[in-house]
């Protein structure tokens, strides 16, 4: 692959045996086993293709039990496993580094249970997260949660990678919304643990719920989620706004919380290469007449349209009499509404049609959001085709992305450790949203004191005493 993998060597783990397969294949039935190439294949290689594992087995559980009998049976034997939900995870930390076994989740989709009054959804781990929202639709509610990837990834995954998105500004993280969590434990028994009752409020425990949020698979198995979802708006509103500095942007944000109010939803920018990404590779143009540096695209979700559209018109016309903005337009019509989307949710594909990507998902304060930008741009030079910004300016996260023909050594040194020691020295986090895996893992001593690393360790040996989940990712122990 040609991210760097930094220099790993196999872990004292046993090797499969047929045994071994035949012991699964009782647990699971045949279809629960794959043991051929082509079909071991896209479990083997993650979505950006940076990394590619060599695992010869891929496990697929469709009940509790089942994950349970396959945990006791890797720990007895200690054999490596990496859980896998879709795949669409952009830290190498889905895929095997060596022949782990893969334990996908994709097949653990029967539940789905949902209370209207309260709003509590209790389902598999393993349902996609754009059919929940289609479920959910159907009583007037919706996930809390919007990403790109929503067509693929499960809602284990989400939970296993604290996933964000576009609605996390409006509804929060899915440490406001998980209520409780079943997960499988890589212990002598499989342990099921039932971390507490789908309660709004359950004041009895030390809340382990939230330690396996964004625990990358490192401490146990996600098999059954609890959590709030939301009610689906009755008004949607969007519009674009083209701003000429980065401190225009911040003062719209402000603005925006303070006009917009309880109705603002998603707050999310590209920058002018972006714009320009989108339409050399996709043939996507600006809705906005006026090119701007920064393209905001703002939206709000309300209950009445008549209010919300006066609302915002009202926004974006003190915007541009202010001088915050050079343009603005607002969505007249669902279509147009998804056109604007349209735009932010393709950045990603349409930076990937200029060769090898540089990926970066990172916290700053935002005042520093767009200096990391300038910084890498004048640090890489004519080493890079591109480097482009887009993100959650909302909530601080960029998603600052350096573009090449293909992948270069010399562009990789003069990016790292640069871009993460810069982001810590600045007070801002390696990882916003997609954690750590086998990317960042290197980094993850940046900014964490050793005493808070060995804690670290610590908990991971405790939920994982043979650390056979998830191995060479993430902790540095
Ligand atoms: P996987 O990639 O299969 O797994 C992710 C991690 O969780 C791995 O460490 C895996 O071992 C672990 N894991 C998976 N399932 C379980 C389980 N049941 N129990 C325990 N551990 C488990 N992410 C964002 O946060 N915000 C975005 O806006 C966003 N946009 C994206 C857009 C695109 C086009 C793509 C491709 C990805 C995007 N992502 C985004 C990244 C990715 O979609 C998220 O990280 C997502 O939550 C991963 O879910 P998944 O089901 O694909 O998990
Ligand atoms: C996003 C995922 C893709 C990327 O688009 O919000 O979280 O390009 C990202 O990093
Ligand atoms: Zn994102």
């Amino acid at each position: 692959t040609s991210t760097q993998l930094p220099n790993l060597k196999r872990g004292d783990y046993s090797s499969l045996t047929d045994a071994d397969v035949q012991h699964f294949e009782r647990l699971l039935g045949a279809g629960g086993v794959l043991r051929d190439e082509t079909d071991i294949a896209p479990y083997n290689t993650d979505w950006m293709s940076w990394y590619r594992g060599r695992s010869r087995c891929v496990l697929l559980p469709r009940t509790v039990e089942e994950v349970s009998a396959v945990m006791k049976h890797c720990f007895d034997r200690r054999l490596a496993v990496v859980p896998q939900s879709g795949n669409t995870g952009l830290v190498g930390a889905s895929v095997p580094v060596f022949d782990e076994i893969v334990v996908s989740m994709r097949r653990l989709n029967k539940r789905f249970d949902f209370d209207p009054i309260p709003g509590i959804l209790q389902c598999d781990a393993g349902l996609v997260l754009e059919e929940l929202d289609t479920r959910l639709g159907e009583f007037g509610y919706m996930m809390p949660l919007d990403l790109g990837a929503k067509g693929s990834c499960l809602i284990g995954g989400n939970v296993a990678t604290g996933a964000g998105g576009v609605r996390l500004l409006r509804y929060g993280s899915l440490h406001a919304h998980v209520l409780a969590l079943e997960v499988v434990l890589p212990d002598k028994d499989g342990t099921v643990l039932e971390c507490g009752p789908a309660l709004r409020k359950d004041n009895t425990g030390f809340h382990e719920s939230h330690l396996f949020i964004g625990s990358e698979g490192q401490l146990g198995l996600i098999t059954q989620v609890a959590m709030t979802a939301v009610p689906k708006p009755n008004s949607v509103q969007v519009a674009m706004l083209g701003c000429d500095s980065f401190l225009d942007c911040c003062k719209v944000l402000g603005d925006a919380k303070r006009l917009l109010g309880e109705i603002l939803s998603s707050f999310e920018m590209m920058d002018s290469e972006t714009m320009r990404c989108l339409k050399e590779n996709h043939g996507r143009h600006n809705v906005l007449s006026t090119p701007a540096a920064f393209n905001l695209l703002i939206e709000t979700s309300g209950s009445s349209q008549e209010h919300d559209q006066a609302k915002l018109n009202k926004f974006l016309e003190s915007c541009l009499e202010k001088g915050l903005a050079v343009d603005g337009v607002l969505a007249t019509s669902v279509e147009q509404a998804n056109t604007f989307w349209a735009l932010r949710e393709n950045a990603t594909l349409a930076l990937m049609d200029d060769g090898y990507v540089f990926k970066h998902d990172i916290s700053l304060p935002l005042k520093h959001y767009y200096r990391l930008t300038e910084a890498v741009r004048e640090r890489v030079g004519s080493l890079a085709k591109r480097v482009i910004t887009y993100g959650h300016v909302g909530d601080g996260n960029t998603h600052l992305n350096v573009t090449a023909s293909e992948f270069s050594q010399e562009l990789y040194d003069r990016l790292y450790p640069f871009v993460y020691e810069w982001t810590t020295q600045h007070g801002g986090s390696i990882s916003a949203e997609h954690g750590v895996g086998l990317l960042k893992k290197r980094y993850m001593p940046l900014g964490k004191s050793p005493a808070h690393l060995a804690q670290y360790g610590r908990l991971k040996r405790f939920y994982d005493p043979r650390l056979i989940l998830n191995p060479y990712k993430m902790l540095t122990m």
